[in-house]
């Protein structure tokens, strides 16, 4: 779906990015897609939460592993956008209550 994405970009407050963080063989495409929803223009202002999700699934790597090969960091200072990293299960609903605090916390600005 990653194409027609930039079709929904104008009406946003706030973008979550979810990641499958199981599936180690999408990481390099999803960052890519990541690198171009934060240089999207319209996008420019708005708050990004990345989303580490199906945390609750054996995964070969650990999220520090899957976010070294993200370059979270060097994205997280070179972005124009205030971005947050979570990590959540939506299966077990671990991490979720600090997504909708995450959510609430950008929607009052
Ligand atoms: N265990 C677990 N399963 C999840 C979680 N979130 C979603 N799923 C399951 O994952 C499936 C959907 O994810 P994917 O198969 O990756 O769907 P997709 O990303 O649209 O499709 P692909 O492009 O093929 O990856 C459904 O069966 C969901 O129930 C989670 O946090 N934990
Ligand atoms: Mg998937």
């Amino acid at each position: 779906m990653g194409p027609i994405w930039p079709s929904y970009f104008q009406d946003c407050f706030a973008v979550i990015f979810m990641v499958d963080s199981a599936n180690i063989v999408q990481i390099s495409s999803s960052c890519i897609q990541l690198l171009s929803v934060l240089s999207a223009d319209p996008l420019r202002n708005v708050s990004v939460l990345i989303l580490f999700n199906k945390r609750d699934m054996p995964c070969l790597m650990s999220l520090t592993e899957i976010k070294s090969l993200f370059r979270i960091d060097d994205i997280v200072s070179s972005a124009p956008q205030p971005i947050t990293t979570l990590e959540a299960s939506a299966r077990s609903g671990q991490g979720l209550q600090e997504v909708l605090s995450w959510l609430e916390s950008v929607a009052v600005k």
